[in-house]
């Protein structure tokens, strides 16, 4: 769609409300998507943004057999917990619905019943895999097994996560399910199968030639090979009781798969939301439909659900769909199940009223082209020298020195030097170029671009120095200062996409509201005499102490792992109690902790153990921060020799329980006790 649409539907993939939502979704989806729609909303174009949970399919029933709960429980759980992260991070849907809602039973089962009318089904008995002790066919993610395409020994029944392609289950190397580890057996069932072959040509014509220039390259690549590598039928119904139940007679205990019904979701949500309106968001060949997803769920959107909307014909076309690659965590894969994530819900908990930070950190450092990770020090030093260092500084600045001289009213102008046209001129430029990085799915660039405006602001300041000017020539000062105000003014609307909390607080700052995205670009939009608020700090510096308690967290997420993991290592030899008896061990404190230079796993620790204070040389480094360690009390062996290491007398031992993997924890007693006191 080359020239500008008449209205926009913009869909965030729907999360399974089987757990709560981290970084990586809203790296990966939510936040582009948001940032989009934010920026259409503010060109005042037509635009509904649509999400809901995904509430059906094996990860909901999965789940609930972990937990002991029923899957309605467990998905009105989540679907809470999701929605509030949601509401709680900014992102600013029209709807976030859910597929359990009858609104969705409807108009799956109707367009499944569309489909099935006009003949667009295979109906077949085939062999599926069964689970004999289990009594129930295995479906999807109920069985693993190796992945036929790049030999991943643990491939879904439905998708190999590692190389992306879908999968039917029976096309699994080495089957076992997933409810009782048995190998399962094969039993007849009949299916109702989408024949993707039949689109292939159409699929061709429509991506491969029709979308080579639009789609990203990492989607585009993706959906080309697929293509290449030969389509084929694919069962659109299911033998679970959990999901929408195929609406046919003759299909007691089938439901419709996830993938069938999960994207019919975005549809159904619309219509429930705008029960008048939502044809033309779906139907009105004007409209823009555009997908936001992870890069695991390509297939789904850049193939099966198109055939589905081409096969029922009522429907348009996905336009885009920008999918991202994965966030990984401290160089680790993010998973749900071994809890390696931030958590968008506990990071509140840690980082209230930060949510623009990490929405700063996760777009500046977007999966845009290829996975990227998240550190907790890249996002200490983003927002310590971006956030605190450019932008707050130079809007509080601007504030700050408008408050000393001219009584916080924005100064009038006089006449306006070189210096003053070209920021002038530099600020008219900028809706543009950042609308344009948005509109082709350059986020990362974008924000950069935003954050460049901020930086002309600071440069500004400093080659004209109004603290100082202010000595000799107050009217220039004015000017400057007018001057300034007005590019913090244009960051307000270009800063709303991606920071809106943070350019709510700029906007009452500087007391106006802002206009849509090209009034950034005008000059003046703080008139002479207008009244400022009190100047407000818009970011505050992270310490270390903070990130390294985020740090510990994860380390210890690692330990608890591997502790699970751990096999217990056989007994020693007896010793007597007399042997025993000898060993002088005793609670201390540790009061100084520091890294052994050149060296990657020693620290040297000073321990108060009530009769002195003493150094222990201890092979701990890897597994806590120094600063984590103190104040903290322990368990020393007092009278082990002496010995040196790496040219420090090490006098005793610090006592660790250590995990199969090396990772180690402090012996400490159970509540405080004195230094000195004796271990019996
Ligand atoms: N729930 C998959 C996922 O969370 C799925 C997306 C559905 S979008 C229609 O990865
Ligand atoms: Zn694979």
């Amino acid at each position: 769609m080359s020239s500008q649409p008449k209205r926009y539907t913009v869909t965030a993939a729907l999360p399974y409300a089987n757990g709560p939502v981290h970084i990586g979704h809203l790296a990966g989806v939510y936040l582009p998507a948001d940032i989009y729609v934010r920026y259409l909303r503010a060109q005042n174009r037509d635009v509904k943004f649509i999400c809901g949970s995904d509430e059906h399919g094996v990860p909901i029933t999965i789940r609930a057999q972990k937990e002991g709960v029923t899957p309605q429980q467990v998905v009105d759980k989540y679907h809470q917990i999701i929605g509030d992260s949601f509401r709680d991070f900014h992102v600013s849907f029209d709807v976030y619905s859910r597929t359990s809602s009858p609104t969705h039973a409807e108009v799956s089962s109707n367009f499944f019943l569309k489909l099935y009318n006009d003949g667009k089904f295979i109906e077949q008995t085939t062999q599926q895999l069964y689970d004999e002790q289990a009594h129930q066919f295995l479906a999807d993610r109920y069985v693993v097994g190796t992945c036929p395409n790049c030999g991943n020994e643990n491939a879904y029944g439905d998708q190999c996560e590692r190389c992306g392609t879908s999968l039917s289950p029976t096309e699994l190397i080495n089957p076992r399910s997933m409810l009782s580890g048995n190998t399962p057996v094969l039993r007849e069932t009949k299916h109702w199968f989408l024949p993707l072959n039949e689109y292939e040509s159409w699929l061709r014509e429509w991506i491969i030639e029709g979308h080579k220039n639009d789609w990203k390259t990492n989607v585009y690549g993706q959906c080309k090979s697929w293509i290449d590598q030969g389509l084929h039928p694919r069962a659109v119904t299911r033998d679970l009781d959990w999901g929408v139940p195929v609406p046919l007679p003759d299909a007691k205990g089938k439901v419709l798969y996830v993938w069938f019904d999960a994207p019919i979701g975005y549809i159904s949500a619309t219509k429930e939301a705008f029960p008048e309106q939502w044809e033309k968001y779906w139907q009105d060949p004007d409209t823009k439909l555009v997908h936001f997803i992870g890069k695991d769920n390509i297939v789904f959107h850049c193939i099966i659900f198109p055939v589905m909307l081409k096969a029922h014909g009522d429907y348009i076309l996905p336009d885009n769909v920008p999918a991202n690659e994965f966030l990984n965590l401290e160089g680790d894969k993010i998973s749900t199940s071994r809890n390696w994530a931030v958590w968008l819900h506990e990071y509140l908990q840690d980082f209230p009223g930060q949510a623009d930070v990490l929405r700063y950190v996760l777009c500046a450092n977007a999966p845009e082209t290829k996975d990227n990770d998240f550190t907790w020090k890249d996002f200490q030093a983003r927002n310590n020298n971006e956030l605190v260092a450019t932008l707050g500084n130079f809007v509080n600045r601007a504030a700050v020195l408008t408050q000393k001289f001219f009584d916080s009213q924005v100064p009038a102008r006089g006449e306006l030097q070189a210096i003053d046209e070209e920021v002038f001129a530099q600020v008219a430029e900028f809706p543009g170029r950042v609308g344009e990085l948005i509109e082709n799915y350059r986020f990362r660039e974008a924000l950069g671009e935003v954050m460049n405006l901020a930086r002309l602001g600071n440069k500004y300041l400093a080659d004209t120095q109004p603290w100082h000017l202010i000595k000799t020539d107050a009217a220039r000062t004015g000017t400057v200062l007018h001057v300034a105000l007005q590019v913090a003014a244009a960051l307000v609307p270009l800063l709303t996409p991606f920071l809106p909390e943070s350019a709510q607080k700029l906007a009452d700052m500087l007391n106006f509201a802002p206009g849509d995205w090209q009034s950034a670009g005008r000059a003046e939009q703080l008139p002479a005499g207008h009244q400022l608020r009190e100047p407000a700090l818009l970011f505050a510096k992270i310490d270390d102490a903070v990130v390294n308690t985020q740090v510990q967290k994860l380390l210890d997420t690692k330990k608890a792992n591997a502790l699970a993991a751990a096999p217990v290592t056989a007994a020693k030899e007896n010793v007597s109690f007399d042997e025993f008896g000898k060993m002088d061990l005793r609670v201390g404190t540790i009061v100084a902790a520091e890294k052994v230079a050149k060296t990657k796993k020693l620290l040297k620790l000073t321990i108060d153990t009530g009769l002195d204070q003493r150094t222990i040389v201890s092979g701990i480094a890897e597994a806590f921060i120094p600063e984590a360690l103190l104040g903290q009390q322990c368990l020393v062996l007092l009278n082990l020799a002496p010995r040196e290491i790496k040219g420090i007398q090490s006098q005793g031992m610090l006592l660790l329980a250590e995990n199969a993997d090396g990772s180690l924890a402090l012996m400490q007693p159970g509540s405080a006790v004195r230094n000195g006191s004796s271990v019996l």
